[in-house]
């Protein structure tokens, strides 16, 4: 497919404003490229959101929470429902753009829409489903029970490696709940978040409904900080480093906002000498390499039981060196390239720091290996337990190998890190899967058994423990962070008894 007949399909131009709250506003002339990471060409431009434009964004979404709030949850779920229809129609196009802006192969480009369908779907059904809880009251004729109520307009910060599904984890429950949300995408994606707008447009117009889904592109100083200080945003979903996490939480915390944090991962899968080690090989090779290794949920660190290391490493080694890298639209290929070059020389420069801290580079290392676009070699480590730089995220394709001697071990080495999103045992033995689950187990938000520590499905509730910030996204109730929780309590009795036996009478 022609760049040109996509751009036409999504209803691309050569350069797009970087706001919209109902209509697309006028934005600076600064300019924002997309580039394509595979051969470093300017895809589209994009003219860059001022304080101006998201004052204007902000009051807009307030001024439409007035409104939507009012909406009964079923019928929002009608608008959401729509959406979905209309990323069904476009999931090939949508799915393309993704792999051209940030270098995923196709199949995980069309997996990203997918998982925007499907939480879609899962926000139709939960808009009759917010469910109150009521409770006993102590008192005689009185009622207590608890709503769920409307909580005001959502920031939303996303990161460049789920350009699309991200937002609609957030942005649809949002919608279902009540809330208007404005995004703030990663300006490495900034198309992606343009053409997910334009079908948000359509849908907004066809139901009249008010500005729901907003979009707001600009620079930290400009946009980001603003956003997150502003008392007007209950809520901030953020994603991305562990740094940006720590800003963010800290600045939504000196307003006492609520904030939702989605941070970096560490995530290691612990291989037994019970592991039905097939099944492991190509779990491990997909949450490794997958993404090129710019998961949050990638798999950076693996634990080897010793008896079963040295064949299992043998069987890596020859499976990674099978992995076909290149042009991420073309079929067959496995690995695409990392998002920018300033990606690219941390890897380097994270695989120095681990030469220099006694690990061995056993397969690959190299990076920048084609004349354009920013490839690198998926990579495998030797490591030992004292490497400080294992316990850091690098957002690329290095495995860390250790070699363990008992599972009490390898989940003490396991649980050593400071993040906490996903992790995963692979054995056939039930002592040890169950360990792995129980409180002496996983630190993690996420702990699987006999499968990858990534591509987690969307009904369960997404995020992580400790550096990982903390917060849940996606299935489950995660729901509840978009609304407030109000208890309430009817007396209907002619008298008036208090709690805890109190009297008061005068
Ligand atoms: C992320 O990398 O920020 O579980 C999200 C997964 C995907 C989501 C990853 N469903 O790997």
């Amino acid at each position: 497919m022609r760049k040109e007949d996509l751009f036409s399909t999504l209803g691309l131009s050569e350069v797009e404003s970087g706001a919209f709250c109902g209509e697309w506003l006028d934005c600076s002339d600064k300019e924002l490229s997309s580039i394509n990471p595979a051969n470093e060409e300017i895809l589209g431009k994009v003219r860059l959101a001022r304080s101006k434009e998201l004052e204007i964004v902000t009051s807009k979404a307030v001024e439409a929470f007035k409104k939507w709030r009012s909406v009964p949850a079923p019928r929002r779920g009608e608008v959401v429902r729509l959406f979905a229809e209309k990323l069904r129609k476009k999931k090939d196009y949508l799915g393309r753009l993704v792999s051209l802006e940030v270098g995923k192969i196709l199949s995980e480009g069309l997996g990203e829409v997918q998982e925007m369908i499907d939480i879609a779907d899962f926000a139709v059904g939960l808009s009759r489903q917010l469910y109150g809880l009521t409770i006993a009251s102590e008192r005689p004729r009185h009622r207590m029970f608890e709503q769920w109520i409307p909580l005001g307009p959502v920031g939303i910060i996303t990161a460049f490696n789920f350009p699309a599904a991200v937002w609609s984890w957030n942005s649809m429950i949002a919608a279902v709940c009540g809330d208007p949300v404005v995004w703030k995408p990663s300006p490495l994606a900034p198309l992606t978040a343009i053409a997910i707008t334009k079908i948000a447009e359509e849908v907004q117009k066809e139901t009249s409904s008010p500005p729901i889904f907003n979009l707001i592109i600009g620079t930290v100083e400009e946009v980001g900080e603003p956003m997150v200080k502003d008392r007007r945003y209950p809520l901030i979903s953020a994603t991305g480093s562990v740094a940006m996490g720590r800003r963010v939480g800290t600045l939504v915390a000196q307003r006492l906002g609520r904030s939702l944090l989605e941070l970096g991962g560490n995530n290691a899968s612990i291989v037994t000498e019970n592991a039905d080690l097939d099944l492991a090989l190509r779990a491990i090779l997909f949450a490794a390499v997958g993404t090129s290794g710019q998961r949050c949920t990638t798999t950076r660190r693996l634990f080897l039981h010793k008896s079963i290391k040295d064949q299992f490493v043998d069987r890596l080694v020859k499976a990674y060196s099978s992995i076909t890298i290149g042009d991420p639209l073309e079929e067959g290929v496995l690995m695409g390239p990392l998002i920018t070059s300033d990606a690219v020389d941390k890897m380097a420069k994270a695989l120095e720091i681990a030469e220099q801290q006694g690990g061995k580079i056993i397969y690959g290392g190299k990076t920048y290996i084609r004349p354009k676009g920013f490839f690198v070699e998926p990579t495998l480590v030797e490591a030992h337990n004292d490497m400080p730089i294992t316990c850091e995220e690098t957002f690329a394709p290095i495995l860390y190998i250790f070699e363990y001697n008992n599972l009490e071990e390898a989940i003490r080495m396991h649980n050593s890190v400071p993040q906490g999103l996903s992790s995963a045992i692979f054995t056939l033995n039930i002592r040890e899967a169950e360990l792995f689950l129980s409180p002496e187990g996983s630190d993690c938000g996420i702990a699987n058994v006999n499968t990858s520590t990534s591509g987690a499905e969307i009904g369960g509730a997404f995020g992580g423990e400790k550096d990982t910030g903390g917060g849940r996204e996606a299935g489950s109730d995660a729901w509840k962070n978009y609304m407030r929780r109000q208890t309430c309590t009817i007396n209907w009795a002619d008298e008036l008894p208090l709690a805890q036996g109190v009297k008061f009478d005068v």
